[in-house]
């Protein structure tokens, strides 16, 4: 049997990584950070209770800016295969946060490899690094390969660089199985609600019910290559199963406008989106009653913007024999069907409970 560490074992891709390797029969550690209210929420369902007999998930307290947790971590665990996924992942947070991302993003992973060299685990251990189509920012060449330059365009980006470039050196400065997942853009109905999908397929829901009139968004003309991540945590299993180390691109190779994400979120709730204005007065109205269901807030534009991403999957198709599964429209599909339903259930149980104040039923505290 296997075992597997898990850092950012909370996130969209560590639930399904975990879910997938426990399905495969792995133990399961993952690192958890510490946090005032629960961050579990994506991987309850797969929870043990440790009293129980074959436990095979464990979560571990630890932080990517703690090298000695980190180290202890490792240290207990031993594990077969490191996933590094823990990362200040969003892009435009990075801008406000420069210092923490590159703390977590970038001397994180080190601390990781620096903590393999130093256990003597540099021969048993092997490590995935979740590095990013952000590198290549600035376009340079499309579609975009692992032979294309890079130029990031933010403090994430630049971060997710450094990341890289270190896991390649330790694999080749000290021989560790240690691969790059180049992985573009991969949503799901567990995506976080501030990255561009879900935030619109959130949006359909609740203008759906009535919770909301409107989605306020920034730059529509970006180009992303969506993915689902069910499908790409696969991928990151299959390069750690390969018997070297390598660096893969991993993307659908179609590239769509956030304009046509929208149109296509809204359409699966039988609206259609029609535009007029220009610029930051662009608005997208309901075609059948006039309404503005999108509108543009600059406040959402990046100081510098990745505005093409398109990858170029053939190695991960011809060595890991690996190619997405899930369709552009079939992921739409399933994150408004799972953000409709998200908000109808808060329409239902909206109405029944009560107001709540620091975790106290209002009603009760008055009476
Ligand atoms: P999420 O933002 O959903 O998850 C990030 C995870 O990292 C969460 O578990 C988070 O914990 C944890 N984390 C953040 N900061 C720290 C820290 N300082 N110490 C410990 N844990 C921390 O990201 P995704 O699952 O979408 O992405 C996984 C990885 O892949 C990230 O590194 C991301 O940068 C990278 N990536 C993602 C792509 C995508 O399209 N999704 C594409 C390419 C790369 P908490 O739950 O407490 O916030
Ligand atoms: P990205 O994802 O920056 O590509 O990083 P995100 O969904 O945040 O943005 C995609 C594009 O949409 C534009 N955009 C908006 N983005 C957000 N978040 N909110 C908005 O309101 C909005 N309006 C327009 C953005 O400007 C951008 O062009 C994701 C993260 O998961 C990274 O961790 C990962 O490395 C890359 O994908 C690949």
């Amino acid at each position: 049997m296997k075992t597997a560490l898990i850092t950012g074992i909370t996130g969209q891709d560590g639930a399904y990584l975990a879910e997938m390797l426990l399905a495969r029969g792995y133990q399961v550690h993952g690192i958890k950070r510490r946090s005032s209210s629960f961050n579990t929420g994506r991987i309850d369902h797969l929870y043990q209770d440790p009293h129980e007999e074959d436990v095979r998930l464990h979560l571990h307290y630890g932080d990517m800016t703690d090298s000695a947790a980190l180290t202890r971590i490792v240290a207990d665990v031993r594990p077969d295969e490191i996933y590094n996924l823990a990362a200040q992942s969003h892009v435009a947070v990075s801008f406000e946060t420069p210092e923490y991302t590159a703390n977590a993003d970038a001397v994180g992973p080190l601390r990781i490899l620096e903590a393999l060299r130093q256990l003597r685990l540099t021969e048993t251990t092997r490590f995935y690094q979740a590095s990013t189509s952000e590198l290549y920012g600035l376009v340079q060449a499309v579609p975009q390969r692992e032979t294309t330059p890079f130029y990031p365009r933010s403090p994430y980006g630049v971060a997710k660089l450094y990341a890289y470039w270190i896991t390649v050196n330790y694999r080749e400065a000290y021989g560790i199985h240690a691969s790059n997942g180049i992985l573009f853009n991969h949503e799901s109905p567990i995506r976080g609600e501030t990255f561009v999908t879900r935030k619109i397929t959130r949006a359909v829901g609740r203008i759906e019910t009535g919770a909301q009139d409107c989605l306020w968004i920034g730059n529509i003309d970006a180009q992303r290559d969506w993915g689902h991540a069910r499908d790409y945590v696969e991928a990151m299993w299959l390069m750690m199963q390969q018997d070297k180390p390598d660096d893969y691109v991993i993307a659908t190779g179609e590239t769509r406008t956030v304009r046509s994400f929208i149109e296509a979120a809204f359409a699966e709730v039988g609206r259609t989106i029609v535009w007029d204005g220009k610029g930051v007065d662009e608005v997208g109205r309901d075609a059948r009653t006039g309404a503005a269901l999108v509108r543009i807030d600059p406040r959402f534009f990046r100081p510098t913007e990745v505005d093409l991403l398109v990858g170029d999957g053939t190695k991960a198709r011809e060595a890991l024999n690996w190619t997405p599964r899930t369709t552009f429209e079939e992921l739409v599909r399933e994150m408004v069907e799972a953000d409709l339903e998200e908000a109808r259930f808060e329409a239902e149980t909206a109405l029944r409970r009560p107001p709540r104040h620091h975790g106290v039923p209002l009603r009760l505290a008055a009476e």
